[in-house]
């Protein structure tokens, strides 16, 4: 056997890669980076949260197998009917969050209140253990969105914690459940990693190092059926790139899942706009600040690319009033968002 100098040796006809990347990995040398004072806190609350992709990953993947589409029977704190499995995922979420020790505080989108867990955890987590449920009785890709505070020192955990910018995000990410599981990170301030589960492994493989997303394409992402209710100035940013009149200029293309982390994932990979603006029917949009906006943004920001809010603020600068708080929201390529503003401003839009 050849050895190829970078961890991977020829057998044969094809190249087997002996030294990669795990999650487990990435972050260890994440902490060891970190030097000395690093708890490892943030590692064990890590490997957490990818044993509950893990565990989702599976029971969607045997989902129809073993009788799990379909409704519950209940619905959510937001009236959504819950299918069997947003409950199971929530389940598994909650009970690895209380196992790992390490989390105070946790916000789900299928939880009313704030869980406070019992000890010292430092750490408060946001997430949507399945979102794009809808979708999953037809086999379409839906996913785990999730965002980490660091709470201050001594904060005893309440619901209020939470009610944070996303400036001060630790981390967030999402996982897609789809021809694979993809799990997306990033760290406050650092570079966007994506992460292929490999099933026979069980581990997840650094297979997206530093994501960047495309500076622009021409590709927009929004339900369309929508438009009756949007404002004037969304109404005229979608004409504008459906019927370009700049001479040579080509209208975009149409891209819609209708679940948010297969939408945000595709446009991370190829660049366009993803979004949900607040209309006159929802004037604060659909998705929710904590657990769905703001990781996205995060994720979006740190790869290089925008998440304005419908009023053009940086969606990572806003106060949730409250855990499930909904806003407008624009994201994706740096100058496809730039473009979005620059037609609201034509509008008198003008973030304050
Ligand atoms: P569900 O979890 O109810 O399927 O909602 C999915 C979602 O929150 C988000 O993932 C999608 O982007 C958005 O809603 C789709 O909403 P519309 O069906 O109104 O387009």
């Amino acid at each position: 056997m050849a050895s190829n100098g970078n961890g991977g040796g020829h057998h044969g006809d094809s190249e087997v890669k002996t030294d990669i990347i795990t999650l487990t990995r990435f972050l260890t040398e994440e902490q060891h980076r970190l030097g000395p004072h690093a708890t490892g806190d943030f590692t064990l609350l890590c490997h957490a949260l990818q044993f509950s992709f893990k565990s989702i990953a599976y029971y969607i993947r045997r989902a129809t197998l073993i009788n799990l589409i379909g409704l519950a029977g209940s619905s959510n704190m937001t009236g959504d009917d819950q299918k069997k499995l947003d409950v199971i995922g929530n389940e598994i979420f909650v009970n690895t969050m209380r196992g790992c020790g390490k989390v105070k505080v946790l916000v789900s989108e299928e939880e009313e209140e704030a869980i406070i867990f019992p000890g010292h955890g430092k750490y408060a987590v946001v997430c949507d253990p399945i979102d794009g449920s809808s979708n999953l009785d037809a086999g379409v890709s839906v996913g785990t969105i999730f965002g980490i505070f660091k709470l201050d020192d001594g904060a005893e955990g309440k619901a209020e914690d939470m009610l944070k910018p996303g400036t001060e995000l630790v981390a967030s990410g999402f996982t897609m459940y789809g021809a694979s599981a993809n799990l997306v990170l990033t760290m406050k301030g650092g570079s966007v990693n994506g992460f292929t589960l490999d099933t026979a492994l069980g581990e997840f493989i650094l297979t997206h190092p530093d994501m960047r997303i495309p500076k622009s394409k021409g590709i927009y992402s929004v339900n369309e059926g929508n438009s009756l209710y949007w404002t004037e100035p969304c109404k005229a940013y979608f004409e504008s790139i459906k019927y370009p009149q700049e001479p040579g200029s080509k209208p975009y293309s149409a891209r819609y899942i209708g679940s948010m982390v297969a939408d945000a994932y595709r446009t991370l990979c190829y660049g366009g706009l993803f979004a949900y603006p607040a209309d006159k029917k929802s004037p604060k949009g659909k998705l929710r600040i904590l657990y769905e906006c703001a990781p996205m943004a995060m994720v979006m920001e740190n790869a290089g690319g925008l998440a304005v809010t419908s009023d053009q603020r940086r969606m990572l600068e806003v106060v949730p009033e409250h855990i499930h708080d909904r806003s407008g929201i624009f994201m994706g390529s740096y100058d496809e968002v730039t473009k979005v503003t620059d037609v609201f401003k034509k509008h008198g839009v003008v973030a304050k």
